[in-house]
């Protein structure tokens, strides 16, 4: 039966086959002014220090780290805060979760969530995101139970560093991806030679967000504006996906590199890159299945 919220169904039929088509669908006004308050506000206290958090990944800007920029001038990334309760308002929210809902069905696991800001000034190189696939990061399949919700927290275009997408690029299969030429970011890794595939910048207004496959080709530009440019995110997988062994795969070079930083932020020796996934997630609805099968969190 449709997911209906009073009495509409969440997604209607053509925005069900947009997302087939494209691997993508925006929908307008989906997150409240209120929350997107209250999750920024939280950035910036923690960006000026506040110690209780559940953050686990705090990341600078290198570029602007060498100008001695200071706290939400200086921080660009917040990762894996599901278990920190003021973000988990955001990964928890009926309006974002009945949408992934109708893509992933009704056993949903948030499996990696951020908070990524483009602050002003930094070099260009920095501040994009190089042309990427999201399930070279992930150890579980199958990728039509996976879905990103991405809101975007102020108006977002070509000017501050949207997000662009290569429409229909999820049918396609999982590309190696390694470190772009240039500028080098930990764990920003990219896909080389599709720079003729026609890019679609995905202009939103602040509350705005895009759900997207994680075989769709996307990335983001350098935020050129005086501005800052947020967005709060979460990747939601059906916890019935399995985990996969990706030795042998494209995915060997990201899977060392998350071993390697889980020891060197957490102390923790022989973790593999599935049992990191599976440490940093939390159901959301429905069944644990595949997740939630170690007690503690990072
Ligand atoms: O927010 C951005 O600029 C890009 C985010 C993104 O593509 C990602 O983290 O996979």
């Amino acid at each position: 039966m449709a997911h209906v919220r009073r009495g509409l169904p969440i997604l209607n039929t053509p925005q069900k086959i947009f997302y087939e088509e494209n691997g993508y669908i925006v929908i307008r006004k989906n997150v409240s002014p209120e929350l997107l308050d209250e999750v920024t506000q939280r950035f910036i206290d923690i960006c000026n220090g506040d110690p209780n958090h559940n953050v686990s990944v705090i990341m600078k800007d290198p570029s602007l780290k060498k100008m001695n920029a200071k706290g939400q001038y200086l921080i660009n990334k917040f990762q894996d805060f599901a278990y920190d309760e003021g973000f988990w308002k955001y990964i928890s929210a009926d309006t974002v979760v009945d949408v992934v809902q109708e893509i992933i069905g009704p056993n949903i696991t948030a499996a990696h969530s951020m908070f990524i800001n483009k602050p002003p000034n930094a070099d260009p190189g920095s501040s994009l995101h190089p042309l990427h696939q999201d399930l070279h990061y992930f150890p579980f399949r199958p990728a039509d139970k996976i879905v990103a919700s991405w809101t975007a927290i102020e108006r977002v275009d070509e000017n501050n560093g949207c997000l662009y997408v290569v429409p229909g690029s999820h049918k396609g299969p999982l590309y190696e991806h390694t470190y772009p030429d240039g500028f080098k970011k930990n764990m920003y890794h990219g896909i080389k030679g599709f720079d003729q595939l026609k890019r679609v910048h995905v202009i939103m207004e602040r509350g705005d967000t895009v759900f997207f496959h994680p075989l769709l080709l996307h990335g983001s530009g350098p935020n050129m504006t005086k501005g800052f440019r947020k967005a709060i995110s979460c990747h939601y997988a059906d916890s019935n996906c399995e985990f996969i062994n990706v030795e042998g795969t494209t995915q060997e070079n990201i899977a060392e590199e998350i071993e390697k930083t889980a020891l060197k932020l957490f102390g923790i020796t022989g973790v593999k890159m599935q049992d990191v996934w599976r440490l940093k997630s939390r159901l959301v609805r429905g069944n644990p299945g595949n997740f939630q099968t170690v007690e503690s969190h990072l």
